[in-house]
This record gives structure tokens, sequence and C-alpha cells, in this order.
């Protein structure tokens, strides 16, 4: 597979697409965002997930030019962009931490962040947090650099991970994601709230906004909204999706 997915990102770049997945404001269940996820089909191997060649491309060293298909993708759709459309919301980009000192990130993103904003848009980068406690003094200042040009950054996977409260107050972050096992426990079988209820209340102390990942059923839903959390994604809402699925639905009826 690792040699494949070489070969591919030189040589096949029809095989990496992107779908979205919606972000919503769960108060008023409209839509906040899109996430971008990459999809790459390999001829024989099929659908491959992220969460194996995405992993493998960074041990490789080849994260830069996944990137630079995940980019070319939503330059791509965000060609198609109606004046029509809804203003305000935020786009999404799963990011590395191993890449964010790489010099040729910015490089990479900022046209594609200045595509955003051109459309009324807002760039938002997702760092996983399992990575965020090695995270160099270099990555924390290109980090607050993004900051500075109004990308929003969000912690993904929150709670998987082993940031101290002390380093989170610390980085130059505004959103976190509540990791998907957190979301789930909310509703099902074992009922419980309290990590959940835990991630709120930091939130809350340290001024983060949050978005539960995950939710599948209208109780972990009910239970969110119940605990203010403010925004939520989820196969409930709706599974990630080509632009096309969406674009119908980004219409501005107002
Ligand atoms: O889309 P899916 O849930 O299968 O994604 C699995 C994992 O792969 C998730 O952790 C997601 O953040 C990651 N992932 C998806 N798309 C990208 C991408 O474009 N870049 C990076 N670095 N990770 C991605
Ligand atoms: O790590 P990250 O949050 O970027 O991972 C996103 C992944 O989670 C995507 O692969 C997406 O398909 C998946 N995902 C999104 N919503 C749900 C959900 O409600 N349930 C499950 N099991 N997975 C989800
Ligand atoms: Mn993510
Ligand atoms: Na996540």
């Amino acid at each position: 597979l690792s040699e494949a997915l070489i070969v591919s990102l030189k040589t096949a770049p029809e095989e990496f697409t992107v779908v979205y997945q919606p972000q919503y404001h769960l108060d008023t269940g409209k839509m906040a965002g899109l996430e971008a996820l990459l999809r790459w089909t390999h001829p024989e191997f099929g659908a491959v997930s992220p969460a194996d060649f995405v992993p493998i491309a960074e041990q490789r060293g080849h994260i830069h030019e996944l990137t630079e298909h995940l980019v070319r993708c939503i330059e791509s759709d965000l060609s198609e962009f109606p004046a029509s459309f809804l203003r305000g919301l935020r786009l999404a980009l799963n990011i590395s931490a191993r890449q964010i000192t790489d010099s040729r990130l910015e490089a990479l993103l900022n046209p594609l962040f200045e595509r955003i904003r051109a459309v009324g848009w807002r760039p938002e980068i997702e760092i996983t947090e399992t990575h965020l406690m090695n995270l160099s003094r270099q990555c924390l200042d290109r980090l607050a650099e993004f900051c500075e040009q109004g990308v929003v950054v969000a912690i993904d996977d929150f709670g998987t991970g082993y940031s101290s409260l002390a380093y989170l107050h610390t980085l130059p972050v505004q959103v976190l994601k509540i990791d998907r096992q957190f979301t789930q426990r909310l509703g099902g079988e074992s009922r419980d709230s309290r990590i959940v209820s835990a991630i709120l209340a930091i939130a809350d102390a340290l001024e983060l906004e949050v978005v539960a990942e995950g939710i599948e059923n209208a109780e972990q839903h009910a239970k969110l909204r119940e605990l203010k959390c403010q925004r939520g994604q989820g196969y409930l809402m709706a599974r990630p999706a080509p632009w096309r699925v969406w674009s119908a639905n980004l219409i501005d009826h107002s």
C-alpha cells in the first residue's frame, strides 16, 4: 500500500478526491461550516481510508503532496461557487501536526485561504490532539500566525490526547472538537455525559468554542443541546459527501 500511495501521488492525481461533512449550530440547526475530508480510490485496492493512508504519507515524507491534492480538489470545487451562496460559513481542512512547520505549507495554503475569504467564508485548520504536546516553539509560532491571519485553529479528536490544561491555555486555538467516542456515550447502551460535561466546562473556562463530533442519534443530539454544546457534526445530520451534494443546500434563500 505504501508503494502504491507514492506511485499514485506522483502519477494519478485523479484517484484523490474530497468529500465534505457539514457542521451545524445545534441551537438553530443551521449549517455552520464544512469539513473537507480526503478520499483515495486505488484501481486495485479500492477505497482506502485516510486513517490508513495519511499516516503512511506522513511516515514516508509525502504528506505535502497529499495536501497539494486536497487543495487542488477544494479549489476546483470552490470555482463552482454561485454568488447566491450563504456567507459566513467555515471551511475546515485537516492538517498534520508534523506539517505545520513545513516551509512549503504557507505558499500552498495562502491562495486557498484567500479564495475562501473571497467568497465570504472563513478558513479553519484542524489539528489532532495526540500530537499537540510535542509541538515545537516554531510550530506554535506558525499556529499563532495562522490565527493572526484570521484562520480558525481547531483541536481535533479532543479528549484522546494528553493536553494539560495549563498547556491548552497557551495554545493559539479557538475550537475544541470533542472526539466521537465521548459523543457516542451520550446515548444508547451506556449513558454517560460526564466527560462531555467536563470538556464543555474546560472550553467555557478557556473561552473556546466546541464542536461535538460523531452525533449518530437523536438522544445524543438532544443531550448535547441540553448541555449547551454550540456545534455538532455527525451521521445523524449528514455524512461526508461531494461538493455538488452540498451546493444545492448552500443557496441563500433569505
Ligand atoms: O474521513 P475519515 O473519517 O475516514 O477520516 C479518517 C481520519 O483521516 C480522520 O482522523 C481525519 O481527520 C483524517 N483525514 C481525512 N482527510 C484528511 C486530510 O486531508 N489530511 C489529513 N492530514 N488528515 C485527513
Ligand atoms: O478525525 P476526524 O474528526 O477528522 O475524523 C473524521 C472522520 O469521522 C471522517 O472519516 C468521518 O467519515 C467520520 N465520521 C463523521 N461523522 C461520524 C459519525 O457520526 N460516526 C462515525 N462513526 N464516524 C463519523
Ligand atoms: Mn477532523
Ligand atoms: Na476527530
